[in-house]
């Protein structure tokens, strides 16, 4: 559901690759992209736009076509059989729907009814990041300042900031916005040659949406509610690749190197860290990969509990696609369908 979409097309490629068994499978979207072609596995589809009926005979059904088509159809699909992995917000904080990184807390699908959610982008990268380091050290604190790339607002956004960047330098503060911070708001800025300290809307507190989703997933994934998570989330002119700098405090005290050695033996974690080669992850380098990569790994100079980090990876493959069809493949491993 959504499979035209920036994350939908990127659901087809994982499971392309990844070989992932299929019998049957339907493309869905709404009535606009409805009638365009897909090609999978050697064959063409056409997009279907999607009706309750839909998911008749479906055993899994990947949703990423925005939290209103998810709250009208989700249930339908669980209706007929299906289980539903959701990448929108819709559902990630309901108590009754596990919120899952396999990575970090895989066991949680056992006890879905029927809806699990993919958590969000910015999330996903970090709690793969800092998950070894809970498990060897503890976590007491994460205060996380975001880079987001403007592919996590959609194929319009990435439209926009090229034509913006297109246009050039002296054009850019007059340059025509529509798409960010967030389509439904007031105000728009041009992202190309900008850095704009707002994703989605104001909660109340003066944080963003963004910013309280990944403070509250992260507590939800980790099973902590007393963790302390700040986070202050910025879009950049990137296409893909969101980029983080996490300051981490632990409840032991490691030396740099254990930490190190923890990240580098973490599943789907690479450590690309070597100061005196310059190597650093870069959304540039890291676009299209399913690793989330760590690097300029420091020890604090004043708190030998804190650690800061640099965390890179590609917001639509292990931040959406990649990790959504984890879920699926978790799904059979684990024999829950
Ligand atoms: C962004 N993180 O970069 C958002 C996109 O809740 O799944 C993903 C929104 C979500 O704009």
């Amino acid at each position: 559901m959504g499979a035209t979409g920036a994350v939908g097309q990127q659901m087809k490629d994982q499971l392309e690759k990844r070989g992932f068994p299929v019998n049957e499978i339907r493309f869905l979207s709404s009535s606009r992209s409805a009638g365009s072609k897909i090609d999978f596995k050697g064959n063409t589809y056409t997009v279907e736009e999607a009706v309750p009926e839909s998911f008749e005979g479906i055993d899994i059904a990947l949703f990423s076509a925005g939290g209103s088509v998810s709250e009208k159809f989700a249930p339908e699909a669980v209706k007929r059989g299906a289980i539903v992995i959701d990448n929108t917000s819709a559902f990630r904080m309901d108590p009754e729907v596990p919120l899952v990184v396999p990575e970090v807390n895989k066991s949680d699908l056992s006890l879905h009814k029927g809806i699990i959610s993919n958590p969000n982008c910015s999330t996903i990268q970090m709690v793969c990041a800092l998950q070894p380091l809970k498990e060897q050290f503890g976590l007491a604190k994460i205060v996380v300042s975001t880079y987001q790339a403007v592919s996590g607002a959609g194929i319009d956004a990435i439209n926009e900031l090229k034509h913006q960047a297109d246009a050039g330098f002296d054009q850019a503060v007059n340059a025509d916005a529509k798409m960010l911070p967030v389509k439904s708001a007031k105000k728009h800025y041009p992202i190309a040659y900008n850095a704009i300290p707002q994703i989605d809307v104001f909660a109340d507190n003066g944080y963003t949406l963004e910013e309280m989703k990944m403070i509250n997933e992260t507590k939800k994934i980790m099973h902590d509610n007393n963790l302390s998570v700040a986070a202050t989330c910025v879009r950049l002119p990137v296409v893909t690749g969101h980029s983080e700098s996490v300051y981490v405090e632990l409840e032991a005290a490691p030396t740099l190197q254990e930490v190190k050695e923890a990240i580098a033996a973490a599943p789907g974690v690479e450590l690309k860290d070597d100061p005196s080669q310059q190597l650093y992850p870069m959304p540039l380098m890291a676009a299209g990969l399913d690793e989330v990569f760590v690097g300029r790994i420091r020890p604090d100079l004043d708190n030998p509990h804190g650690f800061h980090l640099w965390v890179v990876s590609d917001n639509l493959v292990k931040g959406a696609a990649l990790n959504s069809v984890q879920i699926a493949e978790a799904l059979i491993e684990e024999k829950i369908i």
